[in-house]
C-alpha cells in the first residue's frame, strides 16, 4: 500500500522539490534525504519534513533503512548509487538521462537484475496528462494504423541557469531532452531499426549539441520525425509543451499549443483541453512537467506494491537509451544508424 512505504531520497539540487512534494502528496514517508551539501540536505529535510538527513548515501541507506530509493543526482554518479542500493537490496528509481554511456547503463539493469531488485529510470514525459491522453486516443483505434508521427519540443527558454552543470555536457540536448521525446517516440509507434540525425550547436557557450532533427523508421513501417532545441526564438514560447501530430490510416492527431488536443476521425474534427490540472504546490509554465512527476511516482508505487515491472523500468530505457547513441553515431557520420537492441 503506498502509504506504508518509506523513502530515501539522495540529491537535493534544483529537480529535488518536485519528487519530495509528489512523495509527501503521494502519502510516502520520506524516511531521510542525502546531499554530498550539508545545506542543501538540511533544507529539504526541514521544507519536506523528512525524518533525517545525511551527506553520504551508504551511511543513510543502513541508518534509515528506506523500503526503496529515489535517486535525484546527475547521471556521473548514478551507477555508483545505483549500485550500491543493489548491494543494499533496494528497489530503486534514477532520474534521467540513465547514465553518460550505453555500458553504464547495461551494468545497472544487469547489477539490480542480479541482485533481484527493481529499477526503475524516472522517465516522466510519457506520465504527462496531454500525452498519455494522446496514446489513449491511439489506443480507441480511431485514426486506424498510425503512418506518420512528428513530435517536437522547441523553446528558448532559459533551462541553463537553474542547471549549470549544462554547459559542460559533451553530449547536451539528445541525452537531455532528446531522451524524453525519443521515448515518446516509442511509447506511440514502438520501437525503430534505423535512426537519422543532425545535430547543430547555437549558444557558442554550451559544449555539446543544443538543436537536434531526428528521423526514425520504426519496425512497423511507421516513420517519426523528433525535433528539439533549446534555442527557439519563436513566440510565443512554448517551454515546456511538446507537440504532436500522428498521421493515420483512418484520421489524425494533433496535440497543439496550450495542450489543445485535436482528433480527426470519421473525416470530423473534435478539440479538446488535454491540460494537466494544477496541484497545490505546481505552478505555470512547469506544471505539465511537475504534474507528470507525480504520476510517474505513483506508477512506481503501484508496480512495487504489484511485484510488476514498471514501464519505464531500466531494462525498458535501455531501448529509449539505444535511439540517442544512434542519433550521436548518424549525426558524426552522416548515415542511418541501426540501434542497438538490448
Ligand atoms: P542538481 O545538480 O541541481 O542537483 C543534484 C544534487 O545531487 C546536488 O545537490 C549534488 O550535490 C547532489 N549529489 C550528487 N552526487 C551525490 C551523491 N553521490 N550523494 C549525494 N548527493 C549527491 O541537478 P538537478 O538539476 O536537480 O538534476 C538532477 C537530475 O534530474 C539530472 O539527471 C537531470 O537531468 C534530471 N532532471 C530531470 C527533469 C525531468 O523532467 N525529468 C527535469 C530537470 C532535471
Ligand atoms: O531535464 C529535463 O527533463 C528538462 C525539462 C525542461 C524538459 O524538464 O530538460
Amino acid at each position: 500500500m503506498p502509504g506504508t512505504y518509506r523513502v530515501g531520497v539522495i540529491g537535493c539540487g534544483f529537480f529535488a522539490p518536485n519528487h519530495l512534494n509528489s512523495w509527501n502528496e503521494l502519502g510516502v514517508e520520506i524516511a531521510a534525504v542525502c546531499d554530498l551539501d550539508e545545506a542543501k540536505a538540511k533544507a529539504a529535510a526541514e521544507r519536506f519534513k523528512a525524518a533525517r538527513w545525511f551527506t553520504d548515501a551508504a551511511t543513510m541507506l543502513h541508518e534509515a533503512r528506506p523500503d526503496f530509493v529515489d535517486i535525484i543526482t546527475t547521471m556521473p554518479s548514478h551507477r555508483p548509487l545505483v549500485a550500491l542500493c543493489a548491494r543494499e537490496r533496494l528497489p530503486v528509481i534514477v532520474q534521467k538521462p540513465f547514465a553518460p554511456t550505453y555500458a553504464d547503463c547495461v551494468a545497472m539493469v544487469d547489477t539490480c537484475k542480479a541482485a533481484g531488485v527493481a529499477l526503475m529510470v524516472h522517465e516522466n514525459f510519457r506520465f504527462q496528462a496531454p500525452l498519455r491522453r494522446v496514446r489513449e486516443v491511439l489506443d480507441r483505434g480511431v485514426i486506424g494504423t498510425p503512418l506518420w508521427c512528428r513530435i517536437s519540443f522547441r523553446t528558448g527558454y532559459d533551462i541553463k541557469t537553474g542547471q549549470p552543470y549544462l554547459f559542460n555536457e559533451e553530449r547536451f540536448i539528445v541525452l537531455d531532452l532528446g531522451i524524453h521525446v525519443l521515448d515518446i517516440a516509442r511509447f506511440y509507434l514502438g520501437e525503430a531499426d534505423s535512426v537519422f540525425a543532425r545535430h547543430q550547436r547555437v549558444d557558442p557557450r554550451v559544449k555539446g549539441e543544443d538543436m537536434a532533427t531526428i528521423m526514425l523508421g520504426h519496425k512497423n513501417g511507421a516513420t517519426s520525425i523528433v525535433d528539439f532545441t533549446y534555442e527557439s526564438r519563436k513566440r510565443p514560447d512554448l517551454f515546456p509543451q511538446t507537440l504532436v501530430t500522428i498521421e493515420g490510416t483512418k484520421g489524425a492527431i494533433d496535440l497543439g499549443p496550450g495542450f489543445q488536443l485535436g482528433v480527426t476521425a470519421n473525416g470530423k474534427l473534435t478539440v479538446e483541453n488535454a491540460a494537466s490540472p494544477l496541484r497545490s504546490w505546481t505552478s505555470e509554465p512547469w506544471h505539465v512537467a511537475q504534474d507528470s512527476v507525480y504520476h510517474t511516482q505513483a506508477h512506481w508505487l503501484a508496480r512495487l506494491s504489484e511485484g510488476r515491472e514498471p514501464e519505464t523500468s531500466g531494462a525498458d530505457n535501455l531501448k529509449t537509451y539505444a535511439l540517442a547513441e544512434a542519433a550521436y553515431g548518424s549525426a558524426a557520420t552522416g548515415q542511418a544508424v541501426k540501434p542497438v537492441e538490448s
